[in-house]
């Protein structure tokens, strides 16, 4: 599952000019005391971007995963890439979101950005879980655009892949956005909020628990504060 996925974000950021960044052997690939699990990681110095980390998480037929989060460099305030799939094989269950990681939620910002992911939400009418979040805040990093699907992955209408690819297309887009008279928010705006996002993702993180009873507290503990969200790292700059 998601392979093919993980293969077309890899082409893609390569030939957007992406080089991979080393990256520490324990974060890299790290099995499970039982070897019944393994995750491996990436980051990708892309242009544009001061960080582009993907992740994916292999516990057979019981779990697949494939996460990735991309953010931009701190002189752009464009939304934070984050997508989060996840198959559950024996429950045949599939949770996929997609979004536009908005910095703040505004109509001037929204009327920006998210004009690409709208079209999207519009045509992808299965991506509209009505279920309410539960572990994060809607209104916190999520778009009111946000591609949300849970169910049977059998059921899905679209191939998960058709529907990343253009979610990816639409992303590179407000990337090329003429300036025009755009009164975008201060680098240092950019910075706090990309802060925040890695504060705010460590505390409510649902993956904790999972990469605990896989891997152990210490490795899950500097797993999430020093690659997934590194500036909630205590002692970060
Ligand atoms: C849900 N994400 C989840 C769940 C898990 C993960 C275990 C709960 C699934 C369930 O039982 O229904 C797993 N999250 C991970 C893993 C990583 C991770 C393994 O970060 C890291 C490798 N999550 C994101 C990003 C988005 C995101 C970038 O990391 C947004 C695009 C969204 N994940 C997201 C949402 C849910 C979720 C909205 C549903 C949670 C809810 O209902 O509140």
């Amino acid at each position: 599952m998601f392979n093919q996925i993980f293969e077309e974000l890899t082409t893609s950021i390569i030939s957007h000019g992406g080089s991979k960044v080393p990256l520490e052997s324990k974060f890299k690939e790290y099995f499970s005391r039982k070897k019944d699990a393994v995750i491996r990681s990436f980051v990708w110095d892309v242009p544009g971007f001061r960080r582009w980390r993907i992740t994916r998480m292999d516990v057979g037929e019981k779990l697949q995963v494939l996460n990735s989060v991309a953010y931009p460099n701190y002189s752009n305030d464009q939304p934070i890439f984050g997508i989060d799939f996840l198959w559950f094989g024996t429950k045949k269950k599939l949770v996929a979101v997609l979004d536009f990681q908005p910095l703040i939620q505004n109509d001037y910002y929204f009327e920006r950005y998210f004009s690409g992911l709208k079209t999207l939400k519009k045509h992808y009418s299965d991506f509209n879980t009505k279920k309410e979040m539960n572990l994060y805040d809607s209104k916190k990093y999520f778009s009111p655009w946000v591609l949300f699907y849970v169910g049977d992955a059998y059921n899905l209408k679209y191939s998960l892949k058709e529907v990343f690819l253009n979610f990816l297309d639409k992303y590179w887009l407000i990337q090329k956005l003429p300036d025009r008279d755009y009164k975008s928010l201060s680098t240092k705006q950019v910075k706090d909020f990309q802060f925040e996002y890695d504060l705010y993702n460590a505390e409510v993180d649902p993956a904790h628990g999972l990469f605990k009873s896989y891997f152990g507290t210490q490795w899950a503990d500097d797993f999430l504060h020093q690659f997934l969200f590194p500036k909630s790292f205590r002692g970060c700059q």
